[in-house]
């Protein structure tokens, strides 16, 4: 089964949209596993976005996600890396389409209110970095059938 790592940043939590976000995904029938309220430490935050240590907007990207408490999310669910970067929309919120995440609720690259894993190998590398496997809950879903 795969598994997406979703965080929403600390702008949602100052927004107070955090429940309207998380409800975008819990509706298209994905299975939430994990999910907890944290401060992202540097070292976390280096680890995550290794691949844009050199890029111009790392020292920002860093600085923004350690400035306060960030939702933690572990989600699982066929191609359910696929189906929340859909969801999420694309990364520049100048191109992310009405009806997705980014597309509606935030307007600069730099504060674009959701990280979502790129990939499957992505998805389980940020849930481990994020997550102790004891803090997973893989719960039986009854509604498996109907979605
Ligand atoms: P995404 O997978 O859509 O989150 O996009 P990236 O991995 O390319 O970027 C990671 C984060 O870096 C983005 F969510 C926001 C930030 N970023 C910028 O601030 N400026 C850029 O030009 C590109 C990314």
């Amino acid at each position: 089964m795969e598994r997406s790592f979703v965080m929403l940043k600390p702008g949602v939590v100052n927004r107070r949209i955090v429940g309207e976000i998380i409800s975008r995904l819990e509706k298209k029938g994905l299975q939430l596993i994990g999910l907890k309220m944290m401060c992202v430490s540097q070292e976390i935050a280096a680890s995550h976005y290794r691949e844009h240590v050199d890029k111009p907007f790392y020292p920002e990207l860093v600085g923004y996600i350690t400035s306060g408490p960030v939702i933690a999310m572990a989600w699982q669910g066929d191609d359910c890396v696929a189906f929340i970067r859909k969801i999420t929309g694309a990364t520049r919120p100048q191109d992310a389409q009405p009806g997705t995440i980014r597309g509606d609720y935030c307007m600069h690259t730099n504060h674009n209110v959701i990280h979502a894993s790129d990939s499957p190998e992505s998805g389980e590398r940020e849930v481990a970095l994020y997550f102790r496997e004891e803090e997973l809950c893989v719960w039986t879903d009854a509604l498996e059938c109907w979605l």
